[in-house]
């Protein structure tokens, strides 16, 4: 009997042994799971970590091509300011530039005026050589040889001018000191009017302000054949009227157009 009592016992004891090699064996199953899910984890955390990595790179490349573009700026910036302290010496040196160029300019507008009266100084000498007499803008030819009054103005005509109008009192005086006490005709005429007197190089004749040119009696118009006027005397009542058929000297009038350089 106690031996069958022996082996139930022992039965028991290796059922306790069976038992609790399965919990172990359980547990075992429990902590592999575990293990396992700490293994997927760690990957994770891994990845992760990969990411951060990445972004920090990316980070550090951003801060040094700021760097690089921070060391370009400022040697723009430099730059500048070179050029910035370089501005007042080119405000001077243009400064300068333009007050030389003024100076040219005003050399270069006397120079011309110069050459304006040169030239004209020799359109000038050119008539006086050729015997015209120069006074206030008109050049005046007195002749050497007399003519009736007609064809003294045909004379006149063909050297561009007109037997000579006298339109102020410095004209009569200029005209009556040359004429020396000389006759000449001057281009004042009735002929073809009915009876006034005009200018024949179209001045307009001012009746009034001339009658102190008139020798005291004059224009008598004798025998009703006086159509035409000289200078007679040598003082500013001088003209008087004559035949026209008369052959006298004359003077012929010019104005003086200076000729475009
Ligand atoms: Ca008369």
């Amino acid at each position: 009997m106690r031996t069958i009592s022996n082996v139930k016992n022992n039965a028991q004891l290796l059922k306790g042994r069976v038992d609790n090699i399965s919990a172990l064996g359980s547990e075992i199953k429990r902590n592999r799971g575990g293990v396992e899910a700490t293994g997927i984890q760690v990957q994770k955390v891994n990845a992760s970590l990969d990411h951060v990595r990445s972004q920090i790179w990316k980070l550090e490349t951003g801060v040094k091509e700021a760097n690089a573009q921070i060391q370009m700026l400022t040697r723009s910036w430099e730059a500048v300011n070179d050029l910035n302290a370089q501005i007042p010496e080119l405000k001077r040196n243009l400064d300068k530039a333009s007050s030389i160029n003024a100076k040219v300019q005003g050399l270069q507008t006397s120079l011309e005026n110069i050459s304006k009266v040169l030239k004209q100084q020799n359109d000038i000498l050119q008539m006086v050589s050729q015997g015209w007499k120069y006074f206030k803008g008109n050049f005046y030819y007195f002749s050497q040889v007399p003519k009736t009054w007609y064809s003294a103005q045909q004379f006149c005509v063909s050297r561009d001018s007109h037997l000579t109008s006298v339109a102020s009192e410095s004209e009569q005086e200029f005209l009556y000191k040359m004429a020396g006490g000389l006759f000449y005709w001057i281009g004042l005429t009735k002929a073809g009017s009915e009876g006034d007197w005009y200018w024949v190089d179209d001045t307009p004749f001012n009746k009034v302000q001339s009658a102190r040119f008139w020798i005291p009696g004059e224009p008598n118009n004798f025998g009703n054949n006086e159509h035409c006027a000289n200078i007679k005397m040598s003082s500013l009542q001088s003209w008087n009227d004559a035949s026209c058929d008369n052959k006298l000297l004359f003077i012929c009038k010019r104005p003086y157009i200076p000729s475009e350089p």
